[in-house]
Parts: structure tokens; C-alpha cells; sequence
């Protein structure tokens, strides 16, 4: 107890009479996040102190001072970063200690993580947890003078504007506390592409189109997207052309452009185009003759064949927009020269896009002319036929036997065409051959002969009837006959001459006298002769006594009455 008592005498005596003095002053001469390394001065006098540092209520151990030593240097860790801490150092000899040296030092700053919270075009917005409030930070992006930011409680939203589209960002971000600086936090950000358009349409064929867009900067990819498609772009070169194939023919698709740039996504393009329709299988002629075509073809089938409209084409004639009518579409070509072979091309066509076009060709025809008439003549011949189909368009040649040929333009000549060949030897034969001529073509021709008259038959040339004798028999006597002579030209009879003959009428037979009124008169009977007669003359002593037979019904006993007997 009394021991006790004594130390603490001695203590309280020794402090009084010796006060402990503070250091003077504390330097930080190194320092890291977490670390700060103190020194000082020790104090000076003929005994030998220890030091204790204190911060928040703990006590560091013991800190001696080597010999010979003037200087402590000393260490403390596990502490917290990018603050001012608080010291209290205390000189201590013999368990009493000094007041105490306060003092404050600050640990550097930790950097701290950014995220890229979003973009557009033009904006990156960053967001990072603020470790101290009185933290602030730099950012500096690329080279340029860095811009503090000092908002912010326990986190910081922080707008970067006014950037370019498509560009990636080189980002450094520094905690700034009071005259420390954190190591700078590295990041990067880029702005969202612009939306590229599709420039134009290169090509199309019935199950692709070919696209052309710039591609503005070498980092951009892109995805091209329709119905449900999504397809990647990677091409490298500057002027993209892509080739969307595996389309439907004839259908309009409206494609999607989206750039992408560091994995972020373009608002999308939009480009419609429509591929080029089917081909129409074939055509059919239903009827043709020389100067028209009725042609028909079926529908092209297609997702939208309601819209397919066709287009004929010939020589330098567009037909108008044809529509399909029950999936058939029919087509009167007109007005064709004969002869005439006509390339066609059936284009199909959706909006504006057409088919490469089908082709085909169809020769017109030439027909015969197949009515002459021929009018004879004894010296010459008149050869004479109506217009063909009543149609300028034909031109003719007509061919005689003997070579010579004559030409005729349809358009110069009225309905009927007419040409006649004189002088002619009379009852010659002739032969022609009427050729319908159409673009320097002429048919295969209608071949005719004629013959000219004769003036009668005594007269005329009879070689032809060579000496043979023509028996007229079975003939009604006292009959007038025309005798004509014809030629019988390869079966078709030609009129030559005619002549009427009559024929001496049959002697009355079987004339017999009666008498008659007792005896005074007399009565002459003849039966009527065979063949035609007209008059019966009975002559009664040299007189002429005609009795005129008229009726027909009465042939067989004629009488001749009232004849007086002679005084
Ligand atoms: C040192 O600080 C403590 C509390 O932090 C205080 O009580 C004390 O009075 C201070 N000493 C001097 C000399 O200011
Ligand atoms: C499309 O490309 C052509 C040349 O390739 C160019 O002349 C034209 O200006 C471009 N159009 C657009 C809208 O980019
Ligand atoms: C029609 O086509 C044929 C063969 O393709 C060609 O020889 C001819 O010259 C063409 N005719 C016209 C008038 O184009
Ligand atoms: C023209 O007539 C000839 C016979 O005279 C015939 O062979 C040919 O087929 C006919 N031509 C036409 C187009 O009817
Ligand atoms: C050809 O046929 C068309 C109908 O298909 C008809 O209108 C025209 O009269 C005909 N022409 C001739 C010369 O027969
Ligand atoms: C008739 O026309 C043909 C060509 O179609 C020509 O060769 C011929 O010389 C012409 N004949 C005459 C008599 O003009
Ligand atoms: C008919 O002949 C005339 C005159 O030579 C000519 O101009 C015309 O083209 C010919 N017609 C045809 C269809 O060949
Ligand atoms: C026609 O034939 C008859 C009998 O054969 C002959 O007598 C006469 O001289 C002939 N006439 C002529 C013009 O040849
Ligand atoms: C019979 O024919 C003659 C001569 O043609 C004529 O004069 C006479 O009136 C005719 N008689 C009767 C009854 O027809
Ligand atoms: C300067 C100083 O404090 N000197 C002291 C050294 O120690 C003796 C006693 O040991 C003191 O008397 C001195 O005053
Ligand atoms: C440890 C040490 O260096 N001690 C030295 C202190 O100073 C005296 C006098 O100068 C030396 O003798 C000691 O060796």
C-alpha cells in the first residue's frame, strides 16, 4: 500500500516539477492510399523519451527512438484512402506522457471505376460512387485540358456532349483531394453510329437485289435486316455492296439498315425495293392470219400477281399495260405487214421493275390470192381479181407464160385490181401465176390460164376440133338449136363461139282424104308429125290453105273440113 503510494508521489512530483514537451511538428514524407510515413523531430533534452501516436482513440505500441538518432520516422497503415486523418502524438517517459501533438495528414485518393451508363450520337453519360464528398475529379478526354467535376454527394452522373457520332473516346478520370490526386482510371466510350442510308439499288433480278450504301468510317459493321431476317456486314471496303439474295420474285421488301460501331446499334434505315418479277412462261398464239396475232399467256404466279401488268414490245411498238384476267391475258397484235417475221419481247412488270423479257418470234403469213376473173376476148385478155382481205398492204406480181411479169402496189389501186393483155393471138391459151407479194416476199402463187375467142365457128382457127366430125343425134326435127363451141381448158370450159341452127321439120305422114257433107265436101286427115312444127300447110289446088297447129294437146288426127267439091 505504501509502495503504492510512494510511485505515485514520485509522479506526480516529477510532473510537476518536469513537464513532457511535444514535438514540434510532424512531417509526412511519404504517403500512398493506405500508408502514411511520419516523421519528426525528437525532442531534444538529456532524456530518453518514447513517443505514442493516437488516432481514433487507438494507441500505436511504443515508439523508440534508435541512439544517436534525431529523427523518428514511422509507418501507419490500414488506412483509409483519400482522407485527412487525425493524429494525436504523444512524448512519454515513465508513463507520463505529454498533451499531445495534434496533427492531421491525408492519405492519396483511390481512382475510382467509371461506367458508361448510356450514349447517343453525340452524348456519353458516365457514373462512378463518390468515396468523399470532398472528393472532386478531372476528366480528361483524349488530350484535351481536363474538366473537374465537383457535384455529387455518394455518386456522380456526369454527361460528356458535343461528341461526334461513331467515335470511341479515350477517357481518364482523377479523384482530386484537396492537393492529391489519385492515379488516373483509364476508360473508354463511344458515341452510337449514325444511321447510314442505303444509297441506291444496283441491280435486281427476280430473287435478289443488290444494295449500295457508304460505309462513312472503316470501324462500322452492319446489320441489314427485312421480314425476319437479320443479316451481318462486315465487308471492309468503303462503298458496301451487298447482294441480298434467297428473295421471292416480284414482292417488295422494306430493308432495315442498322450500324453497329463497339457493339452499340444505329437508330435503323429504311429502304424499300421490290425484286423483278417472273418471266411469263410462255405465249401462245390462238390465231393469226396475215396482218394480226391473237396471242395469250397465263399470269405470272407470285405473292402479289393482283399487281403484275405485262408489256409487249415489237419492233419500236410498246403495247399499252396489260392485266391478267383469270390468270389469262389475251392480246390482239394489229396492223403487221404480211411476210413478216416479228421478234416479241413480254416484259412483266411490278412498280417500276420489269422482267428481262421473254422472246419470241411469229411469222406472219401470205396469202393467195384465189379469185380471177379472167374477161376474153378474141385479141386480148382482161385479168382482173378484188383487193386481198380488201387490204392496201399487199402488193402483186402477175407472171405471164411467156416471162413477162407486172408489178402492182396495192395502195395505188382502187378495190379491184385490173390489167389486160392485147393483142392476143385469138383462141390462144395463156397461163399466169398471181403472186401476193409482201415485204419483198412473194407467196407461192395462184396459177390460172385463159384462152381469147374466136369469131365463129366457120371462120374461127379449128385445129383444135382436129378434123372430128360432130354428130348431133336424137335431135327434135324442126327444132332451133344454139350450138356453142368450148374450149375444155384443164376441165374448166371456156367459151369459144355459138351458133343457132334449126333443124328441117318431119314430113307430114299418113295424110288421107274423106268425103264429106254427102259427097260435096272433103275432109284431109294427117297425123301429126314427130318434132316440132309450127305450120302445116295444105295447099288445095295450088293454095296455100294453112292451118295453124297451136295446141299441143290436140297432136294426132288433124281434119281439114269444109272443102267444096270443084264445079
Ligand atoms: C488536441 O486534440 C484533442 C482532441 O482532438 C483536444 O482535446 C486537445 O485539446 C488538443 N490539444 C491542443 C493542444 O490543441
Ligand atoms: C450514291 O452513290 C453515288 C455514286 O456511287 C453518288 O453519286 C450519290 O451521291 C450517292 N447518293 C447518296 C444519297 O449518297
Ligand atoms: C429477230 O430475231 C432474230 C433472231 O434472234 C434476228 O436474227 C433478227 O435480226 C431479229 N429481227 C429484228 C427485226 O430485230
Ligand atoms: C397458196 O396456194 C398454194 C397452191 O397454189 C398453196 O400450196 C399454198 O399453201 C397457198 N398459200 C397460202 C398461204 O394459203
Ligand atoms: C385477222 O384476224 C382479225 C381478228 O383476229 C380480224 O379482225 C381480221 O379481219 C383478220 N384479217 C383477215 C385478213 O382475215
Ligand atoms: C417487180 O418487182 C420485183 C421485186 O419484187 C423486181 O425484181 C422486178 O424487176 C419488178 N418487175 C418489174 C417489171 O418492175
Ligand atoms: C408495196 O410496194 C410499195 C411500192 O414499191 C412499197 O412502198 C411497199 O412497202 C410495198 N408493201 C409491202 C407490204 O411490201
Ligand atoms: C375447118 O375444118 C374443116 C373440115 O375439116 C375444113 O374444111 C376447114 O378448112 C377448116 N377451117 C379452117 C379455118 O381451118
Ligand atoms: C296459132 O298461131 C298463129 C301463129 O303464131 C297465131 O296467129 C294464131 O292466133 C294462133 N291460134 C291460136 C288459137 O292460138
Ligand atoms: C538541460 C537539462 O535539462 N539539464 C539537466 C540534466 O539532468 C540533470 C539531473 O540529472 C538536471 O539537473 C539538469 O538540469
Ligand atoms: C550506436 C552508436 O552509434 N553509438 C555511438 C554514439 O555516439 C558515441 C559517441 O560519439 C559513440 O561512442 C557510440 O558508439
Amino acid at each position: 500500500m505504501e509502495q503504492v503510494f510512494i510511485v505515485a508521489l514520485l509522479c506526480v512530483l516529477s510532473a510537476w516539477g518536469q513537464r513532457i514537451p511535444d514535438v514540434k511538428g510532424v512531417e509526412t514524407t511519404y504517403r500512398t492510399e493506405t500508408e502514411l510515413t511520419l516523421e519528426w523531430e525528437i525532442v531534444q533534452d538529456n532524456r530518453s523519451y518514447i513517443y505514442i501516436l493516437k488516432r481514433n482513440e487507438i494507441e500505436s505500441g511504443q515508439i523508440t527512438v534508435s541512439e544517436n538518432e534525431t529523427k523518428v520516422t514511422h509507418q501507419v497503415s490500414h488506412l483509409m484512402p483519400g482522407m485527412n486523418h487525425m493524429f494525436t502524438l504523444f512524448t512519454s517517459l515513465d508513463d507520463r506522457r505529454s498533451e499531445g501533438f495534434n496533427f492531421s495528414s491525408k492519405t492519396i485518393p483511390s481512382r475510382v471505376e467509371v461506367t458508361v451508363e448510356g450514349q447517343t450520337e453525340t452524348n456519353i453519360m458516365l457514373k462512378w460512387k463518390k468515396d468523399q464528398r470532398d472528393h472532386t475529379y478531372e476528366l480528361q478526354r483524349d488530350k484535351m485540358e481536363p474538366e473537374l467535376i465537383t457535384n455529387g454527394d455518394t455518386q456522380v452522373e456526369h454527361t460528356v456532349d458535343s461528341l461526334s457520332p461513331g467515335t470511341k473516346y479515350f477517357f481518364t478520370l482523377t479523384t482530386v483531394f484537396g492537393d492529391l490526386k489519385s492515379s488516373a482510371y483509364p476508360f473508354q466510350g463511344a458515341t452510337v453510329p449514325p444511321a447510314i442510308q442505303i444509297n441506291s439499288t444496283i441491280s435486281r433480278t427476280e430473287t435478289s437485289i443488290t444494295l449500295e450504301w457508304i460505309r462513312q468510317k472503316e470501324d462500322y459493321t452492319f446489320q441489314l435486316k427485312y421480314n425476319s431476317v437479320v443479316e451481318k456486314i462486315t465487308k471492309p471496303e468503303t462503298i458496301v455492296v451487298y447482294v441480298v439474295q434467297g428473295l421471292s420474285p416480284g414482292t417488295g421488301y422494306t430493308f432495315r439498315l442498322v450500324t453497329v460501331f463497339e457493339e452499340l446499334n444505329s437508330v435503323e434505315s429504311n429502304y424499300r425495293d421490290y425484286t423483278v418479277p417472273s418471266q411469263v412462261d410462255s405465249v401462245s398464239v390462238l390465231s393469226a392470219n396475215d396482218t394480226s396475232v391473237n396471242l395469250q399467256w397465263n399470269a405470272v404466279p407470285g405473292l402479289e400477281n393482283n399487281n403484275y401488268r405485262y408489256i409487249l414490245k415489237y419492233n419500236s411498238i410498246v403495247s399499252e399495260e396489260l392485266f391478267a384476267v383469270n390468270n389469262v391475258v389475251k392480246y390482239h397484235v394489229p396492223k403487221l405487214i404480211p411476210a413478216t417475221n416479228y421478234n416479241f419481247t413480254l416484259y412483266t412488270k411490278f412498280y417500276e421493275e420489269r422482267s428481262s423479257g421473254l422472246t419470241f418470234s411469229h411469222m406472219t403469213s401470205l396469202s393467195n390470192v384465189t379469185e380471177v376473173r379472167v374477161t376474153r376476148l378474141v385479141t386480148e385478155l382482161t385479168v382482173e381479181w378484188n383487193k386481198l382481205n380488201n387490204d392496201d398492204i399487199y402488193n402483186y406480181t402477175l407472171l405471164r407464160s411467156d416471162g413477162t411479169e407486172k408489178n402492182f402496189t396495192g395502195s395505188s389501186h382502187g378495190d379491184v385490181i385490173s390489167y389486160r393483155y392485147q393483142p392476143l393471138k385469138p383462141g390462144t391459151v395463156h397461163s399466169f401465176t398471181l403472186f401476193t407479194v409482201s415485204n419483198n416476199v412473194r407467196n407461192f402463187g395462184y396459177s390460172f390460164k385463159s384462152i381469147t375467142t374466136l369469131n365463129n365457128i366457120g371462120r374461127g382457127k379449128n385445129d383444135s376440133i382436129d378434123n372430128n366430125v360432130v354428130r348431133l343425134q336424137d335431135l327434135y326435127p324442126g327444132e332451133s338449136y344454139t350450138v356453142s363451141l368450148f374450149y375444155d381448158l384443164d376441165s374448166e370450159m371456156l367459151h369459144q363461139c355459138s351458133h343457132r341452127l334449126t333443124l328441117v321439120p318431119n314430113t307430114v305422114t299418113r295424110l288421107y282424104c274423106k268425103y264429106h257433107s254427102g259427097g260435096n265436101g272433103l275432109e284431109v286427115m294427117w297425123e301429126f308429125p314427130y318434132g316440132i312444127v309450127d305450120v302445116v300447110q295444105v295447099d288445095v289446088n295450088q293454095k296455100p290453105f294453112n292451118i295453124y297447129n297451136n295446141n299441143s294437146e290436140e297432136k294426132g288426127m288433124q281434119k281439114v273440113t269444109g272443102l267444096q267439091v270443084a264445079q
